[in-house]
């Protein structure tokens, strides 16, 4: 009965199996939370969505990548060469899947443990509170018939800064591009897209680093470039680059251990 949070997949089927026999997983009685970014640029996501569907106690929070894959099944987007998802939209399970990444959330609050899965993170200029009620916000949006409205304008680095009287579409952005886009803010909550490496530009920090509420406990993936390591307590991060190279990683929530298997070779 053990309860393990997994960073960024993106398609490293082979990888996943070997961490789940690592932490001798049992479908039955134990629990996976994915912080997003299942497919993508990996090899393998066709095996490695069905196998996370096909899982009893598993759930994710959606990824960047995984809203992508979205917008490119329901012809909102032309795929991009670096795109890998190809085994999934020539799959008959294709509109399944599409509909089981409509019902993920942003952001999943848990009770039982305390703390919060998200993407790419949670901005200081919000409460965890709030950040879960603009996420039902986008998240009602993607379950309903509206979705392909809001796929089609998610793309775009602007509105950079969240206001409250932000509407629509760009409201729906805007919440999207913090909770699944985000690295670098500022001090007034301004986000800066383009960066990945660890180095800040000026004026900006990395999102953890702002004074928040202490008890907040937040796991995150999407920043490789962290190498798992946040540096700031109770702000973890679990994406450990695999899809580069580096390893894939599971934190048992009971124990707080973590669990890493190293990449293939490719
Ligand atoms: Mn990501």
């Amino acid at each position: 009965m053990s309860s393990y949070v997994i960073g960024d997949v993106q398609g490293c089927y082979d990888e996943l199996c070997e961490l789940l026999s690592k932490i001798s997983f049992n479908p039955q009685t134990d629990t996976l939370y994915f912080l997003g970014d299942l497919i993508n640029r990996g090899p393998k996501n066709l095996e490695t969505i069905n196998l996370i569907r096909s899982l009893p106690r598993s759930s994710t929070v959606l990824g960047n990548h995984d809203l992508h894959f979205l917008a490119v099944a329901s012809g909102c987007r032309q795929p991009s060469n670096k795109d890998t998802f190809e085994d999934i939209l020539n799959s008959s399970d294709l509109a399944a899947i599409v509909d089981w990444f409509r019902q993920q959330p942003l952001v999943h609050s848990n009770d039982e443990f305390n703390c919060t899965f998200v993407h790419a993170g949670i901005p200081h200029i919000w409460t965890v509170e709030k950040a879960n009620t603009l996420a039902r916000e986008v998240e009602t949006v993607l379950k309903g018939d509206g979705f392909v409205e809001f796929l089609e304008n998610m793309y775009g680095n602007t509105p950079a800064i969240w206001h409250d009287a932000l509407e629509g579409s760009m409201r729906h952005r805007t919440i999207t591009n913090y909770l699944t886009r985000m690295r670098f803010s500022s001090d007034e909550g301004e986000l800066e897209l383009s960066h990945k490496s660890k180095d800040r530009p000026k004026g900006f920090s990395p999102w953890f680093n702002f004074a928040r509420n202490e008890n907040d406990v937040i796991l995150f993936g999407h920043w490789a470039a962290l190498e798992g390591s946040s540096g700031t307590e109770n702000m973890l991060a679990l994406d450990t680059g695999c899809v580069w190279g580096r390893e894939l990683t599971a934190y048992c929530l009971e124990n707080k251990r973590r669990f890493s298997v190293s990449a293939i070779n490719r």
